[in-house]
């Protein structure tokens, strides 16, 4: 086998985001892109001899190509043994899976994870390190300073390798072994739950829906909740992972996962419905009329986690991500444990999670996971939440009006407004930073904060983040404002979106009154959704009426 060495030139745009390098298609299509960015992985990581990697994607357009384009730079780059999904599909939690059980070097992982794909979509490559979790920010920022100076990659010349059966092949002196990682996954999600339980509660006419979206989780829900768990085969909807997730927009909310929705809020509803996203990390649950918000769903999890057995020891204590509501902080007080407040993105998990600090973890944009791998995993969500109500018998209404009633409930609402100019986007940030000592209290000057009808400002701050592990900081994460009666609106601007910019507003306050808990969200936040219209600015320099996308 020949190894070239390939001279290029840098790209001065691949800084990974919130979540690795996402782009359009087109844009890794470029000559050299791909490649200059891999290259800029193995020189950060520093491959030891002969080491192991895992490597799949969520099956998007331009997986394939991809994937042989990384292998024979794998084998290039030193590597002894590359770990593949079968067909080059790994769902995000099961890849997580692959490196811990198999021990490997780390993993590549190929998604864009909610983000549409096809030819004209989307299309994503992160690090993940031998923990299994996503790359640390010194990590990612050591890659991005690697593609800065890119002069050369190093690639073998071979044929592409066959992915679509389980077994060995050569590539050089590298082995090939394509995996089956749907039975590895499920037999890790059999030790942590109920399966006896849950397998009861499906036989005694509890119905199930979920919906994969065409995306990645299709094989592994067949597998799981149809196989071992028993529900009819119709339990599992656009189970068919797709190139193009068959034109939809793979992410579990209520806008994308209409089809779904339309079921649960229909007549003859079924009694649990949950999706999952482009590449398996995330979840949305609903109850037959009802939907779980995903801050609260951390919450009851949190505090129903003595029912499910790989949970019963007890939790060493939650994190959740600053923009996510304070419903799970609320349980770690009554259970006597810490909770975490961490930056948006789940790589901040994972120092907190390999020192033992938190067992669960969970952020408002639909992810939910444990210590068991290092990444957000919707499926095990959705057992989590299957073994929580075969062991309670009662509707998920039921079991989340029960948890307000006790701890109180965190109204809770996003509002995402998609795609807009970047500059648009930097001065409404630009002007809420302005407006800091206009809107707090200023106790030297003996003035209290603004006033807006019953409601007074506290604070306002940009959320900054000092890891208490390894002491490193974040900054920049996010403006709150913070009221003195615990509301607060948190304005952010994601860091996995590909076009423009997408602007997201997270609304919340508290409300310990059980006569008010039926109100609808949008309705008990309108003072605060006003609120933020007006001091950001955000109609008039945005030209945007209302949000792209509400949950
Ligand atoms: C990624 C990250 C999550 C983050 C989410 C939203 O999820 O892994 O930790 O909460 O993006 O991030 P942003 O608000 O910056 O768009 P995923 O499912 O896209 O990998």
């Amino acid at each position: 086998m020949q190894i070239r060495m390939v001279a290029t030139t840098p790209f001065t745009d691949q800084k990974p985001g919130t979540s690795g390098l996402r782009k359009r298609v087109q844009a890794f299509r470029q000559p050299h892109y791909l490649e200059n960015f891999v290259q800029s992985i193995f020189d950060t990581i520093d491959v030891p001899a002969g080491a192991t990697l895992a490597l799949g994607g969520d099956g998007r357009h331009y997986n394939r190509e991809a994937i042989q384009v990384i292998l024979k730079m794998a084998a290039a780059n030193g590597f002894g043994r590359v770990l593949v999904g079968k067909g080059g599909i790994l769902s995000t939690p099961a890849a997580s899976c692959v490196i811990r059980k198999y021990k490997t070097h780390g993993g590549i992982i190929l998604s864009a994870s909610h983000n549409p794909g096809g030819p004209d979509g989307d299309f994503g490559i992160k690090y993940n390190t031998a923990n299994g979790g996503p790359a640390p920010e010194k990590i990612t920022e050591a890659i991005y300073a690697a593609s800065k100076t890119i002069a050369q990659y190093r690639i073998a010349d071979a044929p592409d390798i066959a992915l679509d059966e389980l077994g060995d092949s050569r590539l050089g002196d590298m082995t090939v072994s394509v995996i089956d990682p749907v039975s590895d996954y499920a037999e890790l999600m059999e030790s942590l739950f109920d399966f006896a339980a849950i397998r009861a509660l499906l036989s005694n006419g509890f119905r199930i829906r979920f919906d994969a979206m065409h995306a990645v989780t299709g094989p592994y829900a067949r597998e799981i909740f149809v196989n071992r768990l028993g529900a009819p085969a119709d339990s599992v909807i656009n189970a068919e992972p797709l190139e193009d997730f068959g034109g939809g927009h793979p992410d579990p909310n209520l806008t994308y996962a209409h089809e779904l929705v339309e079921a649960l809020y229909g007549g003859n509803a079924p009694d649990f419905g949950a999706a999952s996203d482009g590449d398996g990390d995330r979840n949305m649950i609903l109850g037959r009329h009802f939907f779980v918000t995903p801050s609260d769903s951390l919450a009851i999890l949190a505090a129903n986690a003595h029912l499910v057995p790989g949970y019963q020891q007890g939790l060493a204590g939650i994190a959740r991500s600053m923009p996510t509501s304070a419903a799970a902080d609320r349980v770690a007080a009554a259970l006597g444990i810490p909770c975490y407040e961490t930056p948006t993105g789940w790589k901040f998990f994972g120092n907190l999670m390999d020192a033992g600090k938190v067992t669960l973890c969970g952020e408002e944009s639909f992810g939910t996971g444990s210590d068991h791998i290092r990444e957000k995993d919707g499926l095990w969500a959705v057992l989590f939440w299957l073994n929580i109500l075969a062991a309670r018998k009662q509707p998920v209404e039921a079991i989340v009006r029960e948890h307000w009633a006790r701890f109180g409930r965190n109204v809770y609402s996003r509002h995402d407004y998609e795609g807009i100019p970047i500059d648009a986007a930097n001065g409404v940030m630009q002007r809420l930073h302005d407006r800091f000592a206009e809107l707090q209290a200023c106790p030297e000057q003996g003035r209290g904060g603004a006033q807006f009808g019953h409601l007074q400002v506290r604070r306002c701050d940009d959320f900054s983040y000092t890891d208490p592990v390894d002491g490193s900081v974040s900054q920049g994460q996010g403006i709150r404002i913070l009221f003195v009666d615990g509301s607060r609106i948190v304005f952010r601007l994601s860091g996995t979106g590909t076009e423009g910019a997408t602007l997201r507003i997270y609304l919340e306050s508290y409300e310990p009154d059980v006569s008010k808990h039926h109100l609808d969200a949008q309705q008990a936040l309108a003072t605060l959704i006003s609120i933020a219209l007006g001091v950001s600015e955000l109609r008039q320099r945005t030209g945007r009426e209302r949000p792209t996308v509400i949950t």
